[in-house]
Parts: C-alpha cells; sequence; structure tokens
C-alpha cells in the first residue's frame, strides 16, 4: 500500500521525458479513474495498461482505457479561444481578449441583477475536479450563489435522504460481502466500485455467496446474479416496499442493531407492517416466491451491501426509492462490518458545503478565532493581534514569536481548520430554494431539471449567465432543445472544454482546456473504506498549444475582475515566501477571521503557493487546503496512514505524498471501529423516520405504476452504459469496436409484433421529440421496454471534415417535467414512446 511508498523523486516534467518511459496516470472515463501506465509515442498515446501500483484498482482497467488516445488527440480538440458573432459564426480570438472581454461583461451582468444571477455548471467530469474548485473561487470572487452540476440529475436524492439517515455518503464492501444486491446498476458495464469485473465473477462463482440484481432488463450483470428481479420499468417502489415488508412479517429484522444504532424505527416498521405483500409483487412483476426467498437470502447473509444506481434514481419514485432501498440494509443490520455498507471520510466533497461555518463573515479577527485561541492558549489570545501584521512581512526570528507560531500551528489551527471543511471540492453555499420556482437544493446543488425554468423567465431574479466548464448540459439534461433556448436567451455565456461541444456551440464564449493528460489533474470521487485513496496525476505531456488549465483560466479572470484585495493576496504572497508554517498561520488565521475567504480559498493558494510547486503544478495547490483540512478533520486516520507529527505536520506530509507519489496515496486508513464516528448525529445513531417519504410510502397504494398510453405503449430507457459509452468524454465514434450505431434495444416478442429486424431503422417518438434509431433485437429486454445507450448522437466530423452524428441523441427525447417530487431528478429511464418504422 501506499503507506509503505517509497517516496518517489519529483517529476521532471513532461518534456523531459522519452518514449521509453510508462508515465503514471488514471483513466478518464468513469468515476473509478483505474491506475494506468501509458506510453508515448510523440503526442500520441500509443500504449496503455492498468498500474499495478495504484492502491483502488491494482492493475485492473476494462477495455475501454486502453483507447484513450481517440480522447487525447481526436479531432475534436480546440486550441483558440473563440467568440460567437452576430451570425451566428465563431471567430478566433485571443486570450488576453477573451479574458479582458469576459470579466467586463461579468462585471456588467453583476452590477445590472447582482453576481447571483450568473450561474455555474459543471466544474469537472468523471476525471477532472481540480479545475473546478478554482471556478468556486470565481463564484465567490463575482458573489455567485447559484450552482450546479450532473450530480443534480442522478444522486441528489440519495444524498437528500443520506442527509436525512445520517448526514453523509455510504458505500458498500463489495468485494468481501456476502450477499450483494443491485438496485437499476449495472456494474459489469458502469463498474463505480474498483475491480468490478473481478470482483462479480467472483461472487457469482462462489456457491457460498450470493448476487441479487433488480431490473427491468437482463444485463450483464443480471445474467450472472442468483436473483433476478425483473421488475417492470419504474415500478422498483413496490418492489423494494414489498422486500421490507417481508423483513417485517417473517421477522427477519437485526433487532440488536436497531436496538443499539437508530432512533425513530417505531412509525417505519409500523408503514411497512401494513404493505399487501402479494398485491405489491403483482404490480412490479416480480413472482411473490422469487422475492420473498431473495429477500430472505438477504437477510440471512452474515455481511450484505447494496448498490443503487440510475435505474432508479432517474425513474419514478426515486427519491423513495433510495430511501426504501437504505432501510434494506439497515433493517437487517448491514452496516460497520467488513463485507456491510459504510461512511468514509473525504478529501474534498465533489458537492456540498462542507460544514463551512454559518453566520455573517467578521471583518478582522472574529470572535470564533479569539475563542477558540483564548481555549487552546492562554497566551495565544493577547498576542495574536499583535502577532499577525508582522507574520506576512518578516520571517519570524523572535524567539517568543517563534515559539507562540509553533504553539499556534500546534493547538489552535487545527482546532480551528477542523471546523471548517469543504474546501477545495465543496460549493459555495447558495440558498436551499432555486430563486424563480423554489426548487429545493439538495447539497448546494439547483436539480438539473429546474435550471432552464430559472432562465425562460420574466422573473426579475431569473438567471442571466451561465458558466460552462467540463459539461455539455444541451446534451445531457433533458430537452436539449429547451436548453438551447434557454443558453440563448443569457446575456452571457460561457464554455470551457477541450472540445467544440453541443453546448459550446450555442455558448457566446468558448475556452479551450489543456486535456486530463495536459496537467495535473485529480478526481473527488474517493469513498473506500477503511483505506481511503486519492491520486494526483502528473501531465504525461505538455499543453496543446493554445490551450491552458482551468486554474490559470479562472485565475485569469478573477485577477482581469479586480475584486479580490491585492493586499490580502500580497500578504498571502509574502508569508509563504517566510516559509510553511508562516504561510499556514497566516493563511489559516485570515480564513477564519474571514470564513467567507474560504470560497476564494483556491485563488489564494494558487497565487500564493502555485510558484513554490513542481513545474506547471500550480493546478494542485488548491490541494494544499484539501490536505490540511482532512488531517485536520480525521487525525487519527491520516496518522495510520502514515502522516504524523503535530499541528500541521500531518497535513504538510499528507500534501507532499499526493504531489510526489503518482499512483495514488491512501490518506486515511480507518478501523471498523471508527465508521460510527462518520455518522454526523450527536448520538452516532441513525435516524430513520423520513415522515415525507413514509407519507410518499402510503401512496403507493393508490398511485398507478405506468405511465404508458396507447399513444406511447412503451417505456423507453434513454441513456444505458454500455461496452463503448462514456458519457460524452469521446468524440470520435471510432473509438467504438462495437455498439458504434447505440441501438434501440427491444424485446425479441416486441419485434416479431412490429415486423422489426436487426438493423431495422425506426423512428422513436415522445412527447418532446423524435429520432432515427437502428433495430437491435435483444433477449435482455423485456415486452414494453425499450433501451437507447447514453453519450451517443455527438454532432462531430469525419476524416474529410463532412459533419457525422452516429446514434441518438438521448435528451432530444426526454422532457423537463418527468422527474421526482422532491429532488427534481428527471426520469430518464422511463420515457413513455413509441416507434414506428422508417419508410425510405
Ligand atoms: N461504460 C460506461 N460506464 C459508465 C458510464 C458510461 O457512460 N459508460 N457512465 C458513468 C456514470 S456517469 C454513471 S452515473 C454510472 C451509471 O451506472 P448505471 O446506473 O449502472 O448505468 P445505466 O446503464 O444507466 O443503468 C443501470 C440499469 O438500470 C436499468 N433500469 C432501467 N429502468 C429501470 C427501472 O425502472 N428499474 C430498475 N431497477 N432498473 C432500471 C437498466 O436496464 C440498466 O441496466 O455509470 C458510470 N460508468
Ligand atoms: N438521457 C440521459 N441523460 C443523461 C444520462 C442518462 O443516462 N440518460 N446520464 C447522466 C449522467 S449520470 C451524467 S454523469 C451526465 C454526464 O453529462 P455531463 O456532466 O454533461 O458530462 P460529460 O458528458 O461527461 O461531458 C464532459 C465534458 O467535459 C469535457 N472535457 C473533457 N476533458 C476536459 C478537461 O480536461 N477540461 C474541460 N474543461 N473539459 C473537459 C468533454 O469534452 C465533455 O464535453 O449525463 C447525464 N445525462
Ligand atoms: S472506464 Fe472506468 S472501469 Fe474502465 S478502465 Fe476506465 S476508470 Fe476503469
Ligand atoms: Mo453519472
Amino acid at each position: 500500500m501506499s503507506t509503505e511508498q517509497a517516496r518517489r523523486p519529483e517529476s521532471a516534467g513532461p518534456s523531459a521525458r522519452t518514449d521509453d518511459d510508462w508515465h503514471k496516470s488514471a483513466c478518464i472515463l468513469c468515476e473509478c479513474n483505474c491506475g494506468i501506465e501509458i506510453k508515448l509515442d510523440g503526442r500520441k498515446l500509443s500504449r496503455i495498461r492498468g498500474d499495478k501500483d495504484h492502491p483502488a484498482s491494482g492493475g485492473y482497467t476494462c477495455e475501454k482505457a486502453l483507447r484513450l488516445d481517440f480522447y487525447q488527440n481526436g479531432r475534436h480538440r480546440i486550441t483558440t479561444p473563440l467568440r460567437r458573432a452576430a451570425d451566428g459564426t465563431y471567430e478566433e480570438i485571443s486570450w488576453d481578449t477573451a479574458l479582458s472581454e469576459i470579466a467586463a461583461k461579468l462585471l456588467a451582468v453583476r452590477a445590472r441583477h447582482g453576481g447571483d444571477k450568473i450561474f455555474f455548471y459543471g466544474g469537472g467530469g468523471q476525471g477532472n475536479h481540480l479545475g473546478g474548485a478554482y471556478g468556486k473561487a470565481l463564484m465567490a470572487a463575482l458573489g455567485a450563489k447559484y450552482y450546479s452540476n450532473a450530480l443534480a440529475q442522478e444522486k441528489t436524492g440519495e444524498m437528500w435522504v443520506d442527509g436525512k439517515l445520517y448526514g453523509g455518503h455510504t458505500k458498500g464492501d463489495f468485494e468481501h460481502a456476502e450477499v450483494v444486491l443491485f438496485l437499476g446498476k449495472n456494474p459489469w458495464q458502469s463498474h463505480s466500485f474498483p475491480r468490478a469485473r473481478p470482483t462479480l465473477k467472483a461472487i457469482a462463482a462462489d456457491p457460498e455467496r450470493a448476487m441479487i440484481v433488480i431490473d427491468p432488463r437482463r444485463s450483464e450483470t443480471a445474467r450472472l446474479a442468483d436473483f433476478h428481479l425483473q421488475v417492470r420499468p419504474g415500478t422498483d417502489a413496490w418492489c423494494v416496499s414489498a422486500m421490507l415488508a417481508v423483513l417485517v412479517e417473517e421477522d427477519l429484522l437485526d433487532h440488536a442493531f436497531l436496538r443499539a444504532h437508530t432512533t425513530g424505527l417505531a412509525p417505519v416498521l409500523a408503514a411497512l407492517a401494513t404493505i399487501p405483500v402479494t398485491e405489491f409483487a403483482a404490480h412490479c412483476g416480480v413472482p411473490e416466491e422469487l422475492l420473498r426467498t431473495a429477500t430472505r437470502r438477504f437477510a440471512a447473509a452474515r455481511s450484505a451491501t447494496t448498490y443503487e444506481d440510475l435505474g432508479i434514481q432517474q425513474a419514478p419514485h426515486s427519491t423513495l426509492v433510495s430511501y426504501l432501498n437504505k432501510l434494506l440494509w439497515i433493517l437487517t443490520g448491514n452496516f460497520g462490518r467488513p463485507g456491510t455498507m459504510y461512511l468514509h471520510s473525504t478529501l474534498a466533497a465533489v458537492a456540498g458545503t462542507g460544514g463551512a461555518p454559518k453566520g455573517k463573515p467578521a471583518k478582522g479577527i472574529s470572535k470564533q478565532w479569539r475563542k477558540v485561541v483564548a481555549e487552546t492558549t492562554a497566551r495565544g489570545a493577547t498576542a495574536l493581534s499583535a502577532l499577525l501584521p508582522t507574520l506576512a512581512t518578516a520571517p519570524v526570528t523572535a524567539a517568543p514569536t517563534r515559539r507562540l507560531t509553533r504553539t499556534l500551528l500546534r493547538t489552535a489551527v487545527p482546532a480551528l481548520a477542523g471546523n471548517l471543511g469543504g474546501m477545495g471540492g465543496g460549493s459555495a453555499a447558495g440558498g436551499k430554494t432555486t430563486p424563480v420556482t423554489g426548487a429545493r437544493i439538495i447539497a448546494g446543488l439547483v436539480p438539473c431539471n429546474s435550471i432552464t425554468e430559472e432562465i425562460l423567465t420574466d422573473h426579475p431574479d431569473r438567471f442571466r449567465a451561465m458558466w460552462i466548464d467540463s459539461s455539455n448540459p444541451v446534451h445531457s439534461l433533458a430537452d436539449s432543445e429547451r436548453m438551447r433556448t434557454a443558453m440563448r436567451s443569457l446575456e452571457l455565456s460561457v464554455v470551457i472544454d477541450v472540445a467544440l461541444t453541443e453546448t459550446a456551440r450555442v455558448a457566446d464564449y468558448v475556452l479551450p482546456a489543456s486535456s486530463q493528460f495536459e496537467k495535473w489533474e485529480s478526481t473527488f470521487f474517493n469513498v473506500e473504506f477503511p483505506h481511503n485513496t486519492f491520486q494526483l496525476r502528473p501531465p504525461v505531456l505538455d499543453p496543446l498549444p493554445g490551450t491552458r488549465a482551468e486554474s490559470d483560466i479562472y485565475t485569469g479572470v478573477i485577477r482581469e475582475l479586480g475584486l479580490v484585495d491585492p493586499a490580502l493576496v500580497d500578504r498571502l504572497v509574502r508569508a509563504r515566501e517566510n516559509g510553511t508554517d508562516t504561510f499556514a498561520l497566516t493563511f489559516f488565521s485570515a480564513v477564519a477571521g474571514n470564513p467567507s475567504l474560504l470560497n476564494l480559498a483556491p485563488y489564494l493558494l494558487h497565487e500564493a503557493l502555485g510558484p513554490h510547486l513542481p513545474a506547471g503544478a500550480a493546478n494542485a495547490a488548491t490541494l494544499w487546503g484539501a490536505a490540511h483540512l482532512c488531517a485536520f478533520a480525521n487525525p487519527a486516520a491520516v496518522r495510520r496512514a502514515g502522516f504524523t507529527g503535530t499541528g500541521i505536520e500531518p497535513g504538510e506530509r499528507l500534501f507532499d505524498a499526493i504531489l510526489t507519489r503518482h499512483a495514488g496515496v491512501t490518506f486515511t486508513v480507518d478501523t471498523w471501529d471508527d465508521v460510527w464516528a462518520y455518522v454526523k448525529r450527536r448520538d452516532r445513531r441513525f435516524t430513520v423516520h423520513i415522515p415525507e417519504l413514509i407519507a410518499e410510502l402510503d401512496q403507493l397504494r393508490v398511485t398507478p405504476p405506468d405511465f404508458t398510453t396507447d399513444e406511447y405503449p412503451f417505456t423507453l430507457s434513454a441513456g444505458e452504459r454500455r461496452a463503448f459509452t462514456a458519457n460524452t468524454i469521446i468524440r470520435d465514434p471510432g473509438w467504438r469496436r462495437r455498439g458504434g450505431d447505440g441501438e434501440l434495444r427491444i424485446s425479441p416478442a416486441d419485434a416479431a409484433e412490429l415486423a422489426l429486424r436487426d438493423g431495422t431503422r425506426v423512428t422513436v417518438i415522445t412527447e418532446t421529440g423524435r429520432a432515427t434509431a437502428v433495430v437491435e433485437i435483444s433477449d435482455m429486454m423485456q415486452q414494453g421496454h425499450l433501451s437507447l445507450p447514453n453519450g451517443m448522437g455527438l454532432d462531430t466530423t469525419d476524416g474529410s471534415g463532412a459533419p457525422i452524428r452516429t446514434g441518438v441523441a438521448a435528451n432530444e427525447l426526454t422532457s423537463v417535467e418527468r422527474r421526482d417530487r422532491f429532488a427534481g431528478t428527471p426520469w430518464h429511464k422511463n420515457v413513455p414512446a413509441r416507434i414506428e418504422p422508417v419508410r425510405d
């Protein structure tokens, strides 16, 4: 493991490398970010293999990683900032022009309407979260409040439930579980946990273990399962609540666990006891005996885990089903042991405010800071005010000052910074609801389906500008045409991307980013336990000329804006010149004195710390703050991971390891006893009663589980993960070894009835739009169910420059209105549709 890894020398920078080297990096095509090693042939990623040193993936990759050159060197790369002219064409402009014009326009929107009318979207994809941190700093500089990303069209319902139950994110120990349950999740194709395929194969091969899959489709994972509960699309609420009812009826509960670890259980059990199992099993189309046997197997396991994903998160009753899913493992006591579910540490959050202090930012040194200092060192309170101004301007030479600095670093700074949290990946705290429609904001994220409603209105509080980074919302959010209309109606829209995407094609400015193999990068999808890992990848290539790393783009715009006090930046720059201790004390006391500065932290760190990092690694400056906050928040676990010392030492050592261990770092080592410490409740118990969702559960008896009509007799799942899909990260269709047409899957029975064959072209029609697709008759499908892959239908060009589009852009067919009532998440998996043969 990484704690034993020898320290490697710092990167010599990509240009110094020879083609014989294997360069350590990571795959960027899904959130597993498997460690890879790359061999170069000029600028081509000529050979790619799994990296055995990677602490999570241990050498594993799927077939997609081997095709990453299509991302790095595809025809899609843009190399000059672009400005849209009045006639809709783009002209190339210089970076200086782009940054100064954009800054001026941002300031104008802010002056006219307020900084909170500038809406931010994205800030990271499957492989790149570092740049987005600097986007948060731009938001803070502008006073922007509203933000969202793709999580708000999939995970926010689950996050809301997590918040109510225990206040953290849970994941399962699939590798060691006796029984695993996949709910609307096909990990064979979509992965989402390390080494997914070997793990699935091992479970399938072991007669002592079992796999339960709830999916309307006989997916690759369902084929491996011991129990496939082949629900009718959209009826999981009935299926999972019936399973819970079986647990109650047959008394399969873990009473000792529930007594020791939960509150509010009685009303939940009472509601479950009234569920008519036979009727609900019939509603969801699963034979009652199969449903009961699978439930008994789950309850009998020594250890069990569940994984819910898009099959329920983008389908009717999604927030309710998230709750029911969690009740499955809670009622059977499957938490906090090997092979069960766990909560975990974070290096930086991908969403949420991370618990930054609430209330008005104070001027100067806040009461909170004084209190912490007073509590931790009596002398500190009186000496600090005198100390701070000198710290930044002169080296700490006088012995008493040095001693005090050390005392503060050992005691006050960790205490205080431990309360801050959330730096790096956390979002700036907006309101609790959106300004125009009052939609619920979860984890700081505006529901994706509400975005166009917050723009396409004459409401005075509507969004007036949109900043989009590493995301393709015109393609990925419901109803693409509506999103285009919304973007066109804005006073300003800016896109940062490596490609001229569907979204970039309607923006006012497009800024070309360096690729994820041309800059220091990382993700904050760090969700493992008891060993949690993080990888900062150095670049393997120099930036394509004309492109820039996001941190450079954001800090460039922030400088142009002139909104951040230069004296503050100057103080930090000089403090860093006086050494790490001085810098740490100055930085954390400045932030403690004015907590709103926390959101600017990535910018401040970039300016002050960036010049002291290895060449080109300024992008990573924000991780200094994340490493410290992680060390302050999880002292024992960080120590066990090998980062020891007092005060700021563990954080410094962790940051150093992050910069130098390019295969990845284990940043926390927990024991299973620690897992309860991650329950964010004073009593460390789960709060299992969520009244709003119990009320929704009660309504299942009256709600019809079918949205199809005579006009739209099929249920279309728009966005299945297949062997060669990866959202819209690779745009050249040539990367696919198979599945290149993005075929529409249909059951043999339906195909026979409509006289369709493999390869027949059909028109798929929904209430929102229509598209032409190629049929694939598949015994994965049940009657009445259709499935299209995700990430297809991209507008690109062939070798000769002629425009091409392969497959269906799924969101030309989806609607913003069909969505969850709690979280606003779209029902992409459940779109009423009909098909007609194309007559040509
Ligand atoms: N190959 C590949 N892997 C990926 C990605 C990719 O683009 N390509 N994307 C990554 C991302 S961003 C994500 S979020 C994950 C998503 O990972 P998954 O959620 O596993 O992916 P999907 O294939 O979209 O949906 C999973 C299953 O939901 C089923 N389903 C459809 N309707 C219903 C329903 O009503 N009920 C139930 N129970 N199931 C239903 C589908 O048949 C499908 O098998 O994948 C990640 N991994
Ligand atoms: N109908 C339907 N819609 C869906 C889904 C579905 O199943 N069905 N799935 C949904 C899900 S789960 C997700 S996660 C979303 C994903 O949708 P989005 O969040 O929009 O993300 P991606 O498609 O992954 O797009 C990533 C973008 O980042 C760009 N990019 C790549 N590298 C870099 C870089 O280094 N810097 C910058 N600035 N940009 C870069 C790529 O060119 C691409 O435009 O789609 C969602 N949309
Ligand atoms: S696509 Fe996902 S599972 Fe496959 S190699 Fe890349 S990160 Fe790993
Ligand atoms: Mo996703």
